[in-house]
């Protein structure tokens, strides 16, 4: 693997998935491997996951990682080409993407949307610009329009819970008072949409997702009906794609609570954190036995250390 921006640069999932047991089963095992290669992690937003799990599956390889807090410790980056630098940017992405490719062998960036204009969005044009020019294997933490590590790391936490051959995965929306990226369900839709499950969306009318992600999903507006015979639960807010970025008032009805679980199969819940309790999410079902966030963040590492170990398998 010579990138990690998407599901597209799998070459095969149940393989990387079952590498990422192997690591969690033997977290130790390539300590070689990374000895002298350097992974920098960039960060234009907030992380707490990303940013503890990929360093500790840096360090469980034997790399060495730096941070980078470019929206708050780094000169204030200018994006547009050809714009004439006389105002409040300090540096073009042009140089400051092609300089840390100079001090390290892998780059991570996380890039969220802006949620104003739809297509600069979705042409990932400032992911795509540390692409361009940084010079090394980029692994994506959570661009504008994905978040494969994320995915990678539901896969996994599915595939070792999982009860039967096929389970029924649902994807539902959440309530939220504030508009939030398409990122976590498009990358989820586009990572069940290809595994071994029966897969279904939930949202409110005027919440679909771009179709791109949800090619052969069962989508539905009715919550209740998705919810039948579930075997896992997949919880988020999204902002709208169209009109792009906002939030429709009313489907507070939409939190789960355990009521809504006792039509699934002993449904597990899942959510990629962080979770706004009692808007999101009920405190009941966090705290009940149906969760298994924890479980899930705690795989972000061997989703991350997995796809370290095939990047650095490709420098070599
Ligand atoms: C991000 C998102 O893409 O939804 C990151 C999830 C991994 N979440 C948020 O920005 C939450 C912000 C909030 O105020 O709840």
């Amino acid at each position: 693997m010579k990138q990690f921006t998407s599901v597209h640069d799998v070459t095969d999932i149940n393989a990387l998935v079952a590498e990422a047991l192997q690591h969690k089963q033997n977290p130790y095992a390539n300590q070689q491997l990374g000895k002298n290669k350097t992974i920098g992690l960039v960060f234009l937003n907030p992380s707490l996951r990303t940013r503890m799990s990929t360093q500790k599956a840096a360090l469980n390889l034997g790399m060495n990682v730096m941070v980078l807090n470019i929206d708050k410790e780094g000169w204030a980056l200018e994006l547009q080409d050809g714009a004439v630098m006389n105002g409040t940017t300090v540096e073009h992405v042009r140089e400051a993407a092609a300089v840390l490719g100079q001090y390290v062998d892998i780059i991570g960036v996380r890039s969220f949307p802006g949620l104003k204009d739809r297509e600069e969005d979705y042409s990932e044009q400032v992911f795509n610009k540390f692409v361009e020019y940084c010079g090394v294997p980029i692994v994506s933490l959570e661009s504008a329009t994905r978040h494969p590590l994320q995915s990678l790391a539901d896969s996994i936490t599915i595939e070792e819970l999982k009860t039967k051959a096929r389970p029924k995965v649902v994807l539902t929306w959440a309530p939220h008072i504030k508009p939030l990226p398409q990122a976590v369900p498009n990358s989820f839709a586009e990572w069940m949409c290809k595994a071994d499950v029966d897969f279904v969306i939930a949202h409110p009318e005027g919440y679909e997702l771009n179709t791109d992600f949800t090619d052969g999903a069962f989508i539905t507006h009715n919550q209740q009906e998705a919810l039948q015979g579930a075997d896992f639960i997949y919880v988020k807010n999204w902002s709208a794609y169209e009109p792009y970025g906002k939030v429709i008032k009313g489907h507070d009805d939409w939190m789960l609570t355990n009521e809504s679980l006792q039509a699934t199969n002993n449904a597990k819940v899942m959510h990629c954190l962080p979770v706004r309790r009692n808007l999101e999410l009920s405190d009941e079902i966090l705290d009940g036995p149906n969760s298994v966030v924890i479980h899930e963040a705690g795989n972000r590492v061997w989703a991350a250390q997995a796809v370290l170990k095939q990047l650095l398998d490709s420098l070599s």
